[in-house]
């Protein structure tokens, strides 16, 4: 009897064990120009990824202040609040309220030349939530943005 209890305790744990996957770091690269675009309208990560990386590059000319461009990470539902709020915040905060809770990650604000990266766990999110990126620099929003995909 106490045998059998045992065997049934080691299989639960290995069950366990493997709902667990490896870490693995998936990287996306995208760019913003001067005309207020990214290079991609969705960025889709596979099943396996269990940390994102996410280099933005800024390939245009224009400095932070006239053409800024971050990389923000939010519900899709969040987006217009995050924005809104965002564009008030301030340059010096990357046009992200302070501890905006919606945020799921996003990088600073980059100029002509310059890039940013942020690296986030795909744990924060939830399966069968729309999650979108989008940029925070006032009026960026409605054309800089687009859909996040994962698993
Ligand atoms: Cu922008």
């Amino acid at each position: 009897m106490k045998a059998i209890r045992i065997i049934a305790c080691a299989s639960l744990l290995l069950a366990s064990a493997g709902a667990f996957a490896a870490p693995k770091t998936c990287k996306v690269d995208i760019t913003g120009n001067d005309a207020m675009q990214y290079d991609k309208k969705e960025i889709s990560v596979a099943a396996d990824c269990t940390d994102v990386e996410v280099t933005l590059k800024h390939i245009g000319k224009l400095p932070a202040q006239a053409m800024g461009h971050n990389w923000v990470l939010a519900k899709t539902a969040d987006m217009a609040g995050i924005a809104g709020d965002g564009a008030g915040a301030g340059f010096a905060n990357d046009h992200i309220k302070p501890g905006d809770a919606r945020v799921i990650a996003h990088t600073k604000i980059v100029g002509g030349g310059q890039t940013a990266t942020v690296t986030f766990s795909i744990s924060k999110l939830k399966k069968g939530e729309a999650y979108s990126f989008f940029c925070s620099f006032p009026g960026h929003w409605s054309i800089m943005k687009g859909a996040f995909k994962f698993g």
